[in-house]
């Protein structure tokens, strides 16, 4: 942003003209999610109707950058050809009334005008907001890298009035106080989720790369660690969970790292001695609770199989997520 303002504009005018971008990208979301809702209402309405959102970011991670490039990739997978429209139970995603986008939220655009991460992460709110003004549209957002779950997790809260409980799966427990000084990191993002009061209850699955700081902090915020080394045991607990009771109810972070890497090759931390696809779906198909907003972080296409093998697994997970959210 200083070299913008030192080589042609004033600090206001540039600040002026950044504000302009954000309200058209604001403005695109909150168009589209508005016509959604109203072809939703023409089929005859929903209770809840899975919204997806692309957030490509991927600057805050603190290894490789490619989640930035996921949303698309993610988004052929889940209408890809080789599969029928019908999830598991199923649903038809192809009904409206189950599934709608939105679209993507230009990132990259905003951080060559200079617009910065405080603001950058109160765009991803904002526009989470936009889309859970359109009742029945409940925001389903194709990360990115993990950073986004916090200005998610707090847009949600704030519009709900309250907090949620969150069931996050991965190998990491991102709650480092700030990851190599980033406030924003992808590895810091429950940290500001729990300080904030966003969430009761932090519910973290398939954890198995942790260190001290994670163990105390996980402490610090009263949050619920089951790590990998115990998953035998805790399987029973975790496959009859009744969550969101008694707050405003229930987000779910999917980081696809939390599948073992023989599961899911395209993503930036391989860490083995991780879930199956069918742990994760056992656990979300048994889980009791409104879903009230979810996210499926950390692809990383540039880490994929040559044929994208992993942006299906991504893929299944944002349709199976879809199918529990819409009612
Ligand atoms: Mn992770």
């Amino acid at each position: 942003m200083q070299k913008l303002c030192k080589e042609k504009l004033s600090r206001d005018s540039l600040e002026t003209a950044q504000n302009r971008v954000i309200d058209a990208s604001l403005t695109l979301v909150r168009e589209n999610a508005r016509l959604k809702k109203e072809l939703v209402h023409s089929l005859g309405g929903a209770i809840a109707t899975s919204t997806l959102l692309g957030v490509p970011l991927g600057h805050n991670s603190s290894f490789l950058e490619g989640p930035a490039f996921a949303p698309p990739f993610i988004r052929d997978a889940i209408w890809c050809g080789s599969a029928n429209s019908t999830t598991e139970e199923g649903k038809d995603l192809s009904d409206l009334r189950v599934l709608v986008d939105v679209g993507d939220i230009p990132v990259q655009e905003m951080r060559d005008c200079g617009i910065e991460d405080e603001r950058l992460m109160k765009v991803v709110g904002d526009s989470v907001k936009l889309v859970m003004e359109q009742d029945p549209l409940r925001p389903l957002v194709l990360g990115g890298d993990h950073s986004i779950s916090y200005p998610i997790v707090r847009a949600i809260s704030e519009k709900l009035g309250g907090p949620v409980d969150v069931l996050h799966f991965d190998a990491h427990p991102d709650l480092y106080e700030a990851f190599e000084g980033n406030y924003y990191s992808h590895a810091s993002s429950f940290a500001r989720i729990m300080e904030g009061g966003y969430a009761r209850r932090l519910l973290q699955v398939g954890i198995r790369s942790i260190n001290k700081e994670g163990r105390e902090q996980a402490k610090k915020f009263g949050v619920e660690q089951f790590e990998m080394r115990h998953f035998s045991k805790d399987r029973p607990f975790l496959e009859n969970l009744h969550l969101g009771e008694g707050v405003k109810g229930v987000y779910i972070s999917i980081d696809v790292d939390c599948l073992d890497p023989g599961y899911a090759q395209g993503v930036s931390h391989y860490e083995s001695g991780g879930l199956s696809f069918r742990d994760v779906m056992n656990m979300l198909m048994n889980l009791k609770g409104d879903i009230v907003g979810g996210d499926v972080v950390e692809y990383n296409p540039q880490r994929d199989t040559a044929d994208f093998m992993t942006s299906m697994v991504a893929a299944k997970f944002v349709r199976e997520l879809a199918a529990r959210m819409s009612k």
